[in-house]
């Protein structure tokens, strides 16, 4: 059986490494609770190309790959703390943390810890948006409303896209397809 100690340790052994391979995107959540709102940052992924990673030693088809972690700041405190803590170093770029079913700190506690790696917050029921957007001067944590992760997922591809024409003119390509999405609808109402 894997305990907290051994994912900490895998985390900082990863940090040691220079990962060729290293996931782009960590999607973090409280619980497996949260994995059903969690879900719509992998599809907002997904559906860009990015691959998902479950072996960092595992070479992907495709540009960019995103990981899946449940971190718990309240039942696995030291893991939470690995994770934000090594993300930078395991080279990931972008984290979306959710929490909030009851208790909401994961995405604060991550975006403090893995500073100046950007996260991107969701809260996962309506009851923790402010909690989760409520940080103080100094410690920037962007967030989306809540149960929103698809947005999020969105988000930290936006974030990767500076620095990558190719996701660029997929993120646009995605937006032309909504704008059509959009018009298609107006016009059958206008028929
Ligand atoms: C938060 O409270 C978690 O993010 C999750 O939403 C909830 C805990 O849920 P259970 O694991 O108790 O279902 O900390």
């Amino acid at each position: 059986m894997t305990t907290e100690t051994d994912l900490i340790e895998r985390l900082e052994s990863e940090a040691e490494r220079d990962l060729a391979t290293a996931p782009d995107v960590g999607i973090v959540m409280g619980s497996d609770s949260d994995l059903d709102v969690m879900k719509g940052a992998a599809d907002a992924l997904d559906e860009l190309g990015f691959a998902e990673c479950t072996d960092v030693e595992t070479t992907y088809d495709a540009d960019y790959t995103y990981e899946t972690w449940v971190v718990s700041a309240h039942r696995t405190p030291d893991l939470m703390y690995a994770y934000a803590d090594t993300a930078e170093a395991r080279g990931v770029d972008v984290i979306v943390a959710g929490a909030g079913g009851k208790s909401a700190d994961l995405p604060n506690m991550t975006a403090s810890i893995a500073y100046p790696v950007p996260v991107v917050g969701v809260p996962v029921q309506e009851k923790s948006v402010d909690s989760v957007i409520g940080m103080p001067t100094g410690a920037p944590l962007t967030a989306v409303d809540a149960g929103k992760s698809y947005n999020a997922g969105l988000s930290a591809a936006q974030v990767l896209a500076r620095s990558d024409d190719a996701l660029r003119e997929r993120l646009v390509a995605f937006h032309d397809d909504q704008k059509s999405g959009v018009a298609d609808v107006s016009e059958r109402l206008h028929d």
